[in-house]
């Protein structure tokens, strides 16, 4: 049968499988392989009764993250409150980057509208409106959320970003009780079991929904130096278009990066996260 883990505690795995939760041990074989299996991974497992059984086999994975632990991370949903605390533009290119490192596509959520001021919002989505998806909402209100949640239809996702955004409040609208299928019988089932926390996937009837404190930013040891370009999206129009092909947009003579940065078709906030991020890198590499 196949199914998705919903969560990994203590050796046993919660595994969604046409319609009901097994708990299931992992083979022998993915320890020798050195492989966790991880919430998120879609696997096939077989029965030994009707409640438990067995994982077989991990079905290819689009990624994985160690910290927290999930797999097949499609949607990062990244949150940032309007105010209280600020947002950084920097911090949010720091994830955005740290997203499509991972290869997962990036929704970006300015959460507090009632807060934030409406500068900000628009200076918000000048920058990032022709590069990424952009939500504006408010989690006490509960404005936007359900344009949040049909974006998010099909998709198996998180939501990431700095610490008192809003990432737990908004996770509870959009897990709203009788949209949450799984979320019954896994508090039932799951929790109290143990109070450390572990990733939790929760399946609803439009999509399915990572619990978790959220993913780290960019960390200069993640990526080599002629990586980070192509983690801004706005970039890769210019890509392999320079007079050098090992420029890195920075002095460079006849760059086809600086010379849209001129032009205003990349904004000068994105260019300068993108110099900050790879000097970072590269004084990384220096020790
Ligand atoms: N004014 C306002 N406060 C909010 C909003 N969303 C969340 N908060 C508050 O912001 C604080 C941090 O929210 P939380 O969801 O814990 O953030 P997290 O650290 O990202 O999980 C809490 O006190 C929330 O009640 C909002 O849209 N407007
Ligand atoms: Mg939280
Ligand atoms: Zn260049």
């Amino acid at each position: 049968m196949q199914g998705v883990i919903l969560r990994g505690v203590g050796g046993f795995y919660y595994v969604l499988a046409e319609g009901r939760i097994y708990e299931c041990r992992a083979r022998g074989i993915f320890r020798k392989d050195g492989v966790t299996p991880l919430a998120g991974d879609r696997v096939i497992i077989s029965l030994s009764d009707e409640e438990s059984g067995a994982v077989d086999e991990i079905l290819p994975r689009l990624n994985a993250f160690s910290r927290p632990p999930a797999a097949n991370v499609e949607v990062l949903v990244l949150v940032m409150a309007g105010r209280d605390p600020l947002p950084s533009f920097g911090l949010c290119d720091r994830f955005a980057v740290a997203a499509e490192r991972a290869g997962a596509s990036l929704m970006l959520c300015m959460n507090k509208t009632d807060l934030a001021e409406p500068a900000l919002l628009a200076r918000f989505k000048e920058i990032y409106g022709g590069i990424y998806p952009v939500h504006l909402v408010c989690a006490r209100t509960g404005e936007g959320i359900e344009e949040l949640r049909e974006a998010l239809k099909g998709k198996q996702a998180a939501l990431t970003g700095p610490s008192g955004a809003g990432k737990s409040t908004i996770t509870n609208l959009l897990l709203e009780s009788e949209r949450a299928l799984t979320g019954e019988i896994s508090r039932r089932n799951l929790r109290g079991r143990n109070t450390t926390r572990h990733t939790e996937l929760f399946i609803t009837e439009d999509f399915s929904l990572f619990d978790t404190p959220g993913f780290t930013a960019f960390d200069p040891q993640m990526m080599e130096e002629e990586e980070l370009q192509r983690c801004f999206p706005e970039f890769r129009p210019y890509l392999g278009k320079c007079r050098f092909s090992d420029c890195r947009h920075l002095a460079e003579p006849d760059c086809a990066v600086t010379e849209a940065l001129k032009k205003g078709l990349i904004s000068k906030s994105r260019y300068r996260s993108y110099k900050e991020m790879l000097q970072e890198i590269r004084d990384n590499r220096e020790y």
